[in-house]
């Protein structure tokens, strides 16, 4: 076996996470390198340009904080980043920086060993060679493994095929085509009207409608912008203290019945008028009463009975399974007012699903569907995917994907017990997609940093979790979820979308800053739940 390189630190994956944490390896004087599958950085934001891609957390507060210099020094054009230019700044950043020449492109990772007499790792990349490294940190996003769902007849299909989450570089041209699209997710709700814009006739397969604010995107406001500027500090330090990590949204004090339902339903609508999010945060029970969050359910369903002009459309539009608020709730701009295009179609599987797809189309409920191109609009084997899709294996020669089959299991979404200086940044269990991501990767890799280098400086050779501590964690994790209504909904959140996977509520939704307290206690206390050899 030739090990062709020998580094301190090997980090996964070239988006936002890893970018930084390579940032923070090499400014403390560690060899440290990135191994990304793609061919240039940016992760979610490389390869997700499906059309009508952007962010829906607004630009200002989902960027880096970390340095002053690139947060004063950047000017986001756009209220919520478009792919393009989440892709421009994760490019920025990657230069700034000075990081590509640590970053192997094109290069996948399928194995990972721990050696014992060693305390090291040893790496598999896919042209076979091996590189070996002290530390092993993940940073392969949540939402990166694309579910292209398992229908008879999909290699049969003659048009072209497109998911989503894996979008070509040139983007297609749907003009005189007909194009079906499988999935109502956010990814689907963002690119339905844009797609609906130019194809010749768009057949959009439904299987459970979703909850959709308008996000009320425009332009960004020079002077709003140079004014945040001005108050990064004030803002930043207001999200860090927040349930989800977004300035703005501070917890709310009311619940939806300490008001009447005139005021419940102007402070909704006050709420859908502004876009975002904001209806989520009016009321403390929404997330936890079924009967307080039924109201804003409701008021939603009437507002895509308004705005839908064929009735029996809007009704099917209407979620009624879980909810709001309890699957990623999507941000739309126009979304419902495409189904009333002459060229868009709404055909409900609920009930009949999609029994093959051949040559020309689909087939659901006995009735042929023809199209020129497919989109799969369906997420994601989120949180576990893509840490499952490397060959993790131990000191006792037993893989991660074994230890996680009934579900994962992690101390703090950080570190594996038995998989020592193994890391992952925004792992399940933590609140990562529950956040803005770009803070809670921060808090993350500032906290696996700081890890390593109480390691470093008290000369141990391997840092571990407790198992007993993971137990309680993943058990604390259970608990939060089932205070709430999440669990009720069937989403990725707790594996669903996944034919075959167990159901496991994946991310922490206890508050961003109620768990960087939790993070920062075990710092204080030594790094309890870790143990270093
Ligand atoms: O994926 P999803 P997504 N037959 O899993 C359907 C983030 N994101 O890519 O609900 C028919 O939400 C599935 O139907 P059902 C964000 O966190 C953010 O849209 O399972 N349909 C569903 O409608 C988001 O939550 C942004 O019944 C099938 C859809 O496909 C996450 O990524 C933008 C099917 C999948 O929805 C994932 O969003 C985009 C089948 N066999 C994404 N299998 C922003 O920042 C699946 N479906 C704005």
């Amino acid at each position: 076996m030739k090990i062709y390189k020998s580094l301190d630190t090997l980090i996964v994956g070239a988006g936002f996470a890893g970018m930084y944490s390579l940032h923070k390896q090499l400014s403390e004087g560690f060899k440290a390198e990135i191994f990304e599958q793609g061919d240039d950085v940016g992760g979610t934001w490389y390869w997700n340009r499906y059309p009508g891609a952007r962010c829906d957390i607004e630009s200002m507060d989902y960027s880096f904080s970390f340095s002053e210099e690139l947060q004063q020094e950047w000017n986001w054009k756009e209220k919520y980043g478009t792919q393009p230019e989440l892709f421009s700044y994760a490019k920025h950043v990657c230069e700034k920086f000075n990081l590509r020449k640590n970053i192997n492109f094109n290069t996948k990772i399928t194995k990972a060993k721990f050696i014992k007499n060693t305390q090291s790792w040893l790496v598999t990349c896919d042209d076979n060679s091996i590189v070996k490294c002290r530390y092993l940190i993940l940073a392969t996003g949540n939402l990166s493994t694309p579910n292209i769902p398992k229908i008879n007849g999909v290699d049969t299909f003659k048009g072209n095929i497109f998911h989503t989450g894996a979008w070509p570089k040139e983007m297609p041209d749907f003009k005189n085509r007909t194009v079906g699209i499988i999935g109502t997710g956010s990814s689907g709700v963002q690119s339905i009207p844009i797609i609906a814009e130019t194809a010749k006739e768009l057949l959009v397969f439904q299987r459970t409608p979703n909850f959709s604010l308008p996000a009320r995107h425009s332009k960004l406001p020079i002077d709003k912008r140079e004014n945040y500027k001005k108050n990064y500090l004030k803002y930043r330090q207001l999200a860090k203290n927040s349930s989800f990590g977004i300035a703005k949204y501070q917890p709310p004090t009311q619940s939806a019945f300490d008001v009447s339902e005139n005021e419940r339903n102007s402070i909704y609508q006050k709420a859908w008028e502004e876009g975002g999010q904001a209806m989520l945060f009016s009321f403390t029970d929404l997330l936890t009463d079924k009967k307080a969050n039924d109201t804003a359910a409701e008021f939603v369903r009437n507002k895509i009975r308004e705005i839908v002009n064929d009735k029996s459309i809007a009704e099917k539009l209407c979620p009624f399974d879980h909810p709001i608020g309890t699957k990623r709730l999507c941000l739309d701009s126009n979304y419902f007012q495409t189904y009333n295009k002459n060229n868009v179609s709404l055909i409900d599987i609920s009930k009949k699903p999609i029994d093959e797809i051949n040559k020309h189309g689909l087939v659901t409920n006995g009735t042929e569907y023809t199209f020129d191109d497919l989109v799969f609009a369906t997420g994601f084997d989120a949180m576990t995917g893509a840490v499952n899709a490397i060959n993790i294996i131990n000191e006792d020669e037993v893989s991660l994907k074994s230890k996680w089959a009934e579900g994962p299991k992690t101390y703090l979404g950080i570190m594996v017990s038995e998989f020592p200086n193994f890391f992952m940044i925004t792992g399940p269990q933590s609140p990562g997609v529950k956040s803005q991501m770009i803070l809670s990767i921060e808090q993350h890799v500032d906290f696996i940093h700081n890890l390593i280098m109480h390691k470093k400086d008290n000369n141990y050779s391997a840092v571990n979790a407790k198992s007993k501590n993971q137990d309680e964690w993943v058990k604390h994790n259970n608990d939060v979820a089932h205070s709430t209504l999440y669990p009720l909904a069937h989403s990725w959140y707790n594996g669903d979308n996944i034919v075959g996977k167990k159901r496991n509520f994946m991310p922490y939704v206890g508050g961003v800053a109620n768990y960087k307290n939790i993070c920062d206690e075990i710092i204080e206390s030594d790094y309890k739940g870790f143990e270093f050899s």
